[in-house]
């Protein structure tokens, strides 16, 4: 796994990035032609990467192949993938071993006893949107397909803890917690197995047991509970982490997570008791060269970007970023809002009532809510973007996600990202009232959002929601890199400065507004089905252009997010 830490010292990990035989299956024949034992006419490519940033495979969406071979001492063994996009079929030499869905998650595949010497790991990816599909096939972003994320194999023997979760909540004083952990355990062994189990949180043991599974046998157990005191708090102003360790007799896991306590009060946003103002930006993890196959060194400068531009969060838009990302943030205290790419417009009335996306979506929340729980940059689950929130269908989905989200994503606010405010009839199932709006970019103009801003205040009164805050979730318009007028002209720098200086100003004077997510950071590559609107085939939006060059709106923003931040420091230096 890809993180900021190593997560084994113990369990043998083999890195499985590097050079992979690859071609495409256009005719989708490749299966019945066995190319899981050897495939015809590949060429070599790096893993990881996406085939469509490759010059003869720009616009390719449909099934294509990826094998290695790779040497193993033989065992048990987990591969571990963080990310294929979308489908992904998974043989070891003729022996299918699985299947996963869904592009932005990780998952593993266990092969349980494999014989010492030379194998073939092969894997079918499809990124063709299907009709069930998450997201569909109208989306705006680029369909990239490909293993953009890293895979490895680790070697497993006894008992194994494969993953965890550390539960806690604070007491009012915030320095003391009531934790417990859930783990992920697994029994390599084709036998019965018992194996002493220690955990160590900051370096101090805070579990010393056993655990006994049935051979073969993989099971969640709930831990008991223990109190830990003195907590260093996890802050934006001073992010503390704590090293989580876990030992089994034959194997390891390596973690970090950090203690925050983040609540909804009084139309407030809590962190650790004080009021936070959101600055944000929307930021898509992509980039023309690599498409989602985003460099760590790439991630390090955009949040280095984000950082000079003053922002104290991020939306990620619109899918489970990189966890080597979520580190990054939970290392620099930068607030994150998660979320799952159901997005929007290309989501019908009938697709949203459809039990297969129902499941879907539901799923990719149990994954995200899994690998993600410890973070403690996460602050926001997002349940689903700008989809028809005005229908039952909706309602019924977003009920069905809120109710598994809520209770069991770690005490974190719940919202979504609405585009119809005016109508939308799901707002009970969300902490958080999120609104996305382009006012002065797609209809109206800059007076429009002050009168909608009003409407907005009474409708939320008229429905009983007025104790919930309010996130502007999305705003903007586009500007072309380099496009300059005298005039007040669309698609040019100076308009898009203006837009943005004017909305920010609004919302931040606003008592009911709690944060703002700009859309967007940089300019990206969208698909054709979006139309004229998306000059370059681009979402031209972004306040950098997508080689994170900054337009004017960029020290614009600048300006307010500093402005803004001294305001709130001055307040809290007088309040607290
Ligand atoms: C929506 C959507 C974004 C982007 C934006 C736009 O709000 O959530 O992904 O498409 O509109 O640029 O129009």
């Amino acid at each position: 796994m890809t993180r900021l830490f190593d997560t084994h010292s113990v369990t043998p990990v083999q890195d499985l990035n590097g050079p992979w035989l690859f071609r495409t299956d256009p005719r989708e024949t490749g299966k019945e032609d066995g190319w899981y034992k050897g495939l015809p006419g590949a060429e070599t490519v790096i893993v990881p990467s996406v085939w469509n940033t490759q010059l003869d495979l720009l616009e390719y969406e449909g099934a294509a192949w990826y094998q290695r071979r790779f040497t193993t001492g033989g065992g048990c063994l987990r591969f571990c993938f963080e990310a294929v996009m979308t489908e992904a079929e998974v043989w070891l030499d003729d022996t299918f071993l699985g299947y996963h869905y869904g592009g932005f998650c990780q998952f593993d595949l266990i092969a349980p006893q494999v014989e010492a010497g030379s194998h073939l790991l092969t894997v079918r990816v499809n990124n063709k949107a299907d009709e069930h599909g998450i997201p569909q096939v109208r989306a705006d972003w680029y369909h990239y397909g490909g293993i953009p994320r890293g895979v490895s194999v680790e070697t497993l023997t006894g008992i194994c803890v494969l993953g965890n979760q550390l539960h806690y909540s604070l007491n009012d004083a915030l320095d003391t917690a009531d934790c417990h952990f859930v783990l992920d355990v697994f029994n390599a062994e084709a036998a019965e197995c018992t194996s002493r189990l220690e955990i160590a949180l900051g370096g101090e043991s805070v579990y010393s047991g056993s655990v006994t599974l049935a051979g073969g046998c993989r099971e969640k157990i709930t831990l008991p509970h223990f109190t830990v005191e003195n907590i260093r708090l996890w802050s934006a102003e001073d992010p503390q982490l704590y090293e989580i360790r876990i030992r089994t007799e034959s194997g390891d896991l390596v973690d970090k997570t950090g203690f925050r306590k983040v609540c909804v009060e009084g139309e407030k946003l809590l962190l650790n008791g004080k009021p936070v103002e959101l600055r944000g930006v929307n930021r898509h993890e992509e980039h023309p060269d690599w498409g989602f196959a985003f460099p760590a060194g790439l991630m390090k400068r955009d949040l280095d970007i984000i950082t000079d531009l003053g922002c104290n969060t991020i939306r990620g838009s619109h899918y489970p970023n990189s966890q080597i990302f979520v580190d990054m943030l939970d290392a620099r205290g930068i607030y994150f809002w998660s979320e799952i790419p159901i997005w929007g417009c290309g989501f019908s009335k009938e697709a949203l009532g459809d039990p297969i996306v129902v499941e879907r979506g539901l799923q990719m929340h149990k994954e995200m809510l899994w690998h993600y729980f410890n973070h403690p940059s996460i602050i926001l689950w997002g349940l689903h973007n700008e989809i028809l929130t005005d229908t039952d269908e909706a309602i019924a989905l977003t009920k069905t996600y809120y109710d598994y989200v809520k209770p069991n994503g770690g005490n974190r606010p719940v919202t979504y990202a609405t585009y119809i405010a005016e109508v939308d009839r799901c707002m009970e199932y969300c902490d958080i009232i999120s609104i996305n709006a382009y006012y002065g970019w797609y209809s109206g103009d800059l007076n429009t959002w002050n009168e909608f801003v009003e409407n907005f205040r009474k409708r939320r009164e008229n429905l009983g929601f007025g104790h919930k805050p309010v996130i502007f979730s999305e705003f903007g318009g586009a500007a072309l890199y380099g496009h300059h007028t005298f005039d007040d002209l669309r698609w040019t720098e100076e308009y898009q400065a203006k837009l943005l200086g004017h909305c920010l100003e609004l919302f931040h004077a606003d008592p009911m507004v709690i944060g703002f997510y700009i859309w967007q950071f940089s300019d990206i590559r969208t698909c054709q089905e979006m139309g004229l609107n998306r000059a370059r085939s681009y979402n031209n939006k972004g306040i950098v252009n997508e080689y994170r060059k900054p337009k004017l709106a960029y020290h614009k923003v600048k300006q307010l997010y500093h402005r803004f931040r001294e305001e709130a420091e001055a307040l809290l230096s007088r309040e607290y």
